[in-house]
């Protein structure tokens, strides 16, 4: 409760801050865009983890102001990351977003808005819902997902193997990208069974058209077996942890 009452004012006070975790081409290492990870810092409890907050935030319906304030500086930065990578690579930026933000009316539009804000095309953002929240509320989410997509903006499906997804709906998700969730990276190098499940992932993505990144990548081990079985892009902290704004810039600064 007490913790519910310092979010109400942490969302008036916007004392959130933003990290971001590269998403690279694994072969390179070349950087094709940054996870916003929210992060938040309580005066007295210190940093309260995101699987905490924004749990309450969904309860309290305080995860639109919080939701709105990420997707806003999260297009901020990529217009900055755009001006440093001129006439090189375009970076993106991917926002977690959640059902209850999918839900509420205007999402297309505050998405559409914070772009034209920013001076930043569809293509520098895309977002991730969760399987399992496209899979409880699709009619709603599935056209406001649609709608973004018609606008090109991409769509990823986070955390993916994790939910229970059937093919068919699949073969419907107005999505682009499938990440797959790091509980299958980090069981990969032990067990064929998981290298087997990644490569039917791999290759129902393929099927579908979509592309596939792997979460959680934290070995060189796991990196190599991810691309012999078709995987070519991949985050996690063998690449990189998630990083301050301003390190996240100084990186795409780089030669790459
Ligand atoms: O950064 P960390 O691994 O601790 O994140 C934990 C969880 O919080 C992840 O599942 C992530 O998707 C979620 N999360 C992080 N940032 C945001 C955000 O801006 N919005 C929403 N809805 N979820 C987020
Ligand atoms: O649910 P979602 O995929 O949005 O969660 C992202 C979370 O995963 C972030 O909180 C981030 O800190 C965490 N993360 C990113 N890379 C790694 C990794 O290599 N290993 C582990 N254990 N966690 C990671
Ligand atoms: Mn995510
Ligand atoms: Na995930």
């Amino acid at each position: 409760l007490e913790l519910r009452a310092a979010l109400a004012r942490a969302v008036s006070e916007r004392t959130f801050t933003l990290d971001y975790q590269p998403i690279v081409v694994m072969g390179s290492g070349a950087i094709l865009g940054f996870e916003a990870l929210v992060r938040w810092r309580h005066p007295t409890l210190g940093f309260v983890p995101p699987a905490e907050f924004v749990a309450i935030a969904e309860e309290t319906g305080l995860i639109e102001a919080i939701g709105d304030w990420v997707l806003h500086e999260a297009v901020r930065a990529v217009a900055g990351w755009r001006q440093v990578r001129a006439g090189r690579a375009t970076p993106y930026v991917s926002v977690n977003v959640s059902a209850h933000q999918l839900r509420a009316p205007a999402f297309v539009d505050k998405v559409s808005a914070a772009l034209t804000a920013a001076g930043v095309d569809p293509s520098g953002v895309m977002l991730e819902i969760t399987e399992s929240s496209l899979l409880r509320d699709d009619d709603r989410a599935w056209a406001e997902l649609a709608a973004l997509r018609r606008i090109g903006v991409r769509v990823a499906i986070d955390d993916f193997g994790t939910g229970f997804s059937s093919l068919s709906y699949l073969q419907r998700m107005p999505v682009d990208v499938l990440k797959i969730d790091r509980s299958f990276t980090s069981t990969i190098s032990g067990s064929p069974r998981q290298r087997a499940l990644v490569e039917a992932i791999v290759g129902l993505a393929g099927t579908l058209g979509l592309e596939v990144i792997a979460e959680g990548v934290e070995s060189r081990v796991e990196r190599d077996l991810l691309g012999d079985l078709g995987c070519p892009y991949g985050q996690g902290y063998l690449f990189s942890r998630p990083l301050a704004a301003a390190a996240a810039t100084a990186l795409l600064s780089g030669p790459t």
